[in-house]
């Protein structure tokens, strides 16, 4: 008893009552090839996170390693309902909306690794870079702030008679910061077609969500800013792609802005050095046991007889050797010369301090 009063002090879980194990919605307007396609990017975003856990084991990736394990079908489902012309700013658990928008695994692989053909030049580690053709603005550090530069965005798409509809990704804690507040607001009075995803992972770094909002759900606060507000099962790839369907066709259509949130569990620490000792015992398993979102999809499409056993393999073959092919690429790539570590950070006319010396010397 101790135990389910625990796991509802900080995570909602979305188990019926039923004994059945969890799958998903089986109302759904995908085709097989979607679905199957969906299976392939939910796989990648797990295969990608355990790849990088080891990268960082093997010491050969020095940022930190922010995975999404558990919470992979939030950001695939909802990214798959997007068109090319859309944007998407990703949070640090996003990585699955990156790869369904089209970013190359090769290229967050150099980006991670240092190399000096990333798009950031090794200046930085992490997935802070934008790819405006692919309509992906990567996170800057600061929680909330990318929910404005969406605003942005969709204000230059309207002054320029673009059709595009834009997805910021924020986290239950994210909603605590002023600009979550501003950019929400703003996109609201504007009728802009933003899509806030809250993804309520039940922490936010090491504070519970208890501890994070006095509302009953975070969907709540849609109606303060006058929105439609939609709540969804994280964990249900099929239901998230629903979901966001609905929320896009709403915003296409002139309607304003849109606020999700889904309920899912952060099953790692906030990052691989967090070991979780604030978590109450037996609550990851739990959800590892009974609300794996990768575990429901199979179910699903063996369910809807989409795929037996084997071709799932065989997906998952392909997306292991695709992977590693990625990741070779990426190494294969020099580093880049220490100097160049200020270029484009300072004016480049201009020598970094803390470089001046061996500028000199040269
Ligand atoms: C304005 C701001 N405050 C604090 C931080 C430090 N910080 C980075 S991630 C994080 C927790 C984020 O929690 P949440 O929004 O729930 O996202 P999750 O990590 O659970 O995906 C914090 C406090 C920050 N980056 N920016
Ligand atoms: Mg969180």
């Amino acid at each position: 008893m101790l135990f389910a009063a625990k796991i509802k002090m900080t995570a909602k879980t979305n188990l019926k009552k039923s004994t059945e194990p969890l799958s998903c919605t089986s109302k759904t307007s995908l085709t097989k090839e979607q679905l199957l396609q969906m299976y392939h990017f939910v796989k990648l975003t797990r295969m990608f996170d355990e790849m990088t856990v080891k990268l960082k084991r093997q010491a050969k990736l020095t940022g930190g390693v922010f995975t999404s394990l558990g919470q992979e079908a939030t950001a695939v489902g909802t990214a798959f309902a997007l068109e090319n012309q859309d944007f998407i700013a990703p949070l640090i658990r996003d990585i699955g909306a990156v790869f369904v928008k089209g970013i190359l695994p090769r290229t967050i692989f150099a980006q991670y690794l240092g190399r000096a053909n990333a798009p950031s030049r090794a200046a930085d580690v992490q997935f802070h870079f934008a790819d405006l053709e692919k309509g992906f603005v990567g996170p800057i550090s600061h929680l909330g702030d990318m929910i404005p530069v969406m605003t942005g965005i969709l204000i230059a798409a309207r002054m320029k008679r673009e059709n595009r509809v834009a997805a910021a990704y924020v986290g239950d804690g994210t909603t605590s910061t002023g600009t979550f507040h501003e950019g929400v607001n703003f996109a609201a009075v504007q009728k802009l077609p933003l899509i806030t995803i809250i993804e309520n992972n039940g922490y936010a770094y090491s504070t519970p969500t208890r501890l994070q909002t006095a509302a009953a759900n975070f969907i709540d606060k849609a109606v303060g800013y006058g929105i439609k507000g939609l709540s969804v099962d994280g964990n249900d790839i099929v239901a998230c792609y629903e979901v966001m369907k609905e929320a896009v066709e709403y915003a296409r259509g002139g309607n304003g802005s849109v606020l999700i949130e889904a309920h899912t569990y952060r099953r790692k620490g906030h990052a691989e050095h967090d070991n979780q000792s604030y978590v109450p015992e037996g609550e990851i398993e739990f959800w590892a046991k009974n609300n794996d979102p990768i575990d429901r999809y199979e179910r699903f499409l063996s369910k809807e007889k989409i795929a037996d056993p084997e071709e799932l393999k065989e997906i998952v073959s392909k997306v292991e050797k695709y992977l590693s092919d990625e990741l070779a690429i990426a190494e294969e790539a020099p580093f880049p010369e220490g100097i160049t570590a200020a270029y484009n950070v300072f004016d480049n006319s201009i020598v970094a301090p803390a470089l001046k010396k061996k500028v000199l010397e040269k």
